[in-house]
Order: structure tokens, then sequence, then C-alpha cells
């Protein structure tokens, strides 16, 4: 066969492979077929010297002229296929715009800040200034400041976490407070939002890490009576007006007198249930006036001024309006429960 015969069978063979190029891989695998460096066409070309002038003429002209057909075929298919798989990946990724959106999961309160939010605004509502203070605090701030004698029980080991010498994981808020009295003068109005740690056993009313708010009232004539009408109001306020509240007499190193409050069950109503154990009350917070050894740690007059102070777990009151059974549930991080606030 001369070449102006293979020129045209290759043309007729490339071209039928080029048309049949289903991808850009098979289509650049005709390419270099015929037009590689080993290709057809270039062999053929590359026999234009072995062939006479008369037939070398011809053959050339026709060999380049198959070249340009072939190199025009591959870029047209080359675009073709590229066009499909546009359209198609086009067609794929189509967005039909009035499907649904694929709504994220909106997070929502974790029911013991939202409480603790709600306690902050009632105080604040009092006239209570929130404050903040550092979860790893001194043992001074957080014990003897707060008239916690030496040997006192929570100061073990076995009842704190301390971070080194002289410094321990607060174990409430109260350090806060004398941080507050160590910067400024009376009066003092201020509630302590915050994460407290104690070296407990896990168990349905007792975590290691838990939310307390605690409150501190100081100025020249405060007494008892303002703490129980402030403490009372603040029960009707969370707990509904109906709300019956009694104070228990009570001891804590850094308050005296000292009491507990009680609220009427919120179940029974005081009449007595499963939940208040028959009692009609419901423990919610403890309270007292403070005990003038504090003043003292901090530079305040113990003679003229007096105050009260109170102190209650949030987890706790949290449990107490949800009907929670076990604190651990807060801290679970399981969604199925949290999904329910
Ligand atoms: C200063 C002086 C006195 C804060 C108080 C309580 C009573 C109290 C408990 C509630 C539940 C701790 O988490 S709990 O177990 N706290 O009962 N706290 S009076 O008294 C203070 C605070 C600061 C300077």
């Amino acid at each position: 066969m001369d070449l102006c015969d293979e020129a045209t069978s290759a043309r007729r063979a490339a071209t039928s492979e080029i048309a049949a190029a289903k991808t850009l891989d098979e289509l650049e695998a005709a390419r270099v077929k015929y037009l590689g460096r080993k290709g057809l066409l270039t062999l053929l070309l590359r026999n234009l010297g072995k062939v006479g002038p008369e037939e070398r003429k011809e053959a050339g002209r026709l060999l380049n002229e198959v070249k340009q057909e072939i190199l025009s075929l591959v870029a047209g298919r080359e675009d073709s296929l590229k066009q499909a798989a546009y359209s198609s990946s086009l067609a794929s990724e189509s967005l039909d715009v009035t499907l649904p959106g694929r709504r994220g999961a909106i997070g929502r309160v974790h029911p013991t800040l939202a409480v603790m939010d709600e306690l902050v605004d009632i105080f604040v509502g009092m006239g209570f200034t929130p404050v903040e203070g550092p979860e790893i605090e001194t043992e001074y701030n957080n014990f003897d400041a707060l008239n916690f004698p030496a040997g006192h029980p929570s100061r073990d080991e076995h009842d704190s976490f301390y971070v080194g010498e002289g410094y321990v994981l607060r174990t409430h808020t109260s350090p806060a407070q004398i941080r507050v009295m160590q910067a400024q003068q009376p009066p003092v109005r201020v509630v302590v939002p915050g994460r407290c740690h104690r070296r407990d056993t896990p168990d349905a009313s007792h975590v290691v890490s838990f939310h307390q708010i605690e409150g501190l009232f100081v100025d020249y004539d405060v007494s008892m009576a303002d703490l129980k009408g402030t403490l009372a109001a603040f029960a009707r306020e969370f707990f509904g007006p109906e709300t019956r509240v009694r104070f228990r007499p009570h001891y804590f190193p850094f308050t005296e007198p000292s009491a507990e409050l009680d609220i009427s069950c919120l179940v029974c109503g005081g009449k007595g249930c499963r939940v208040c154990k028959n009692s009609g009350w419901l423990e919610v917070l403890g309270c007292g006036m403070v005990h003038p050894n504090v003043f003292d740690h901090v530079g305040y007059d113990r003679a003229s001024l007096t105050g009260f102070a109170f102190g209650m777990g949030v987890d706790r009151v949290a449990m107490l309006r949800y009907g929670i059974n076990d604190m651990r549930l807060l801290y679970d991080n399981d969604l199925r429960f949290l999904d329910q606030f």
C-alpha cells in the first residue's frame, strides 16, 4: 500500500476512533496512537524520505492534510467531551432550590446555664451586680478569709483539688466576694455565678464540677430581716408567687447566724410526696449574716458593718425546676436528654 493509501486508511481509522472516544483519556490515547511521537501518522510522515519525489509531493500534502484534520477532530471531540462532562456535573450538582434546606442543628442554652441566667436576672433586678472570679483560687481566699479553721474537713485533700502550694480549685464562689471586698469599700451588693469543684464521689445529687451562685450584701445597717425579705422575694419570683418559704437554723463558718431556706414542695404544694420525702419542703439554698471574722480578713470594720450572704447550687435548682432526678444527666452531654430543653 502506498503512502497515500495508508494516509487515507489512517484518516478513516482515526476519524472513527476519535468519534468513538467516550472519555478524554480514550481521546488522548487515540491522539497519541496517530499523532504521538511513535504515532502512525508521524511514522508515515517520517517515511516520506523513502519514496520518490512524485509520490512524496502528493503523499506529503495528503499526510499534512490528514494530520491537520486529525488535530481538529481531536480538538472538536475534546470540547464536546468536556461540555458533556460539564453539563452532567451540572445535572448531578443541580440544586433543586425548591427542596427544603438541611436545617443545621440549632443548639440551645444548657438547662443549668438557662437557670443561672434567670437567677442572675432576678438578683440584678434587686440591685445586685454580677461579678465573676477565677476558678483557681488561693487557699487563703477560699478558706482562711472565710473563717474556715485550719483543720476544717473541706480543706482536706479528700474534699478539694489542690493545684500547687497554696492554690486550690475553688470549692464555692465565695472567694470572689472576698476579692470584691478587698478591692472596694462598702456598700457591696454582688452576685457571683460560676463553676466550682469538690472532690466528691459522683451520685444523683453530687458531681465533681458544678455551678453555684452566691450573693453578698454588706452595708452599715443590713439585717436578718433584709436577708429573709430578699430571699423570700427571690423564691416567689423564681418558683412562683404561691411559693412559701421557711428558714431553718444551720451552721456555716462564714456566716453567723446561718440558715437554710426551704420552699414549699413544687410537686405536692406542701402536702408531702416522694419528691419532698413527705416533708412538704424542698431545701434550696444556704444563707446567713456575714461572720465578723470575715470582715477582719478584708479590713472591714466589724463594729459598724453588717452583711448577709447566700449560696445555692444552680444544678440543684435546675433539677427542682425541670423535675430532673439525677444531677449527672446535666453533665453527661447526652443530646437525647439535653434536646428536651
Ligand atoms: C462571703 C461571706 C459569706 C455564702 C453562702 C451558703 C450559705 C451556702 C451552699 C449552697 C449549695 C454551697 O453549692 S452548695 O453546696 N452555700 O449554703 N453560701 S452563705 O456565704 C458567704 C460568701 C462570701 C464573703
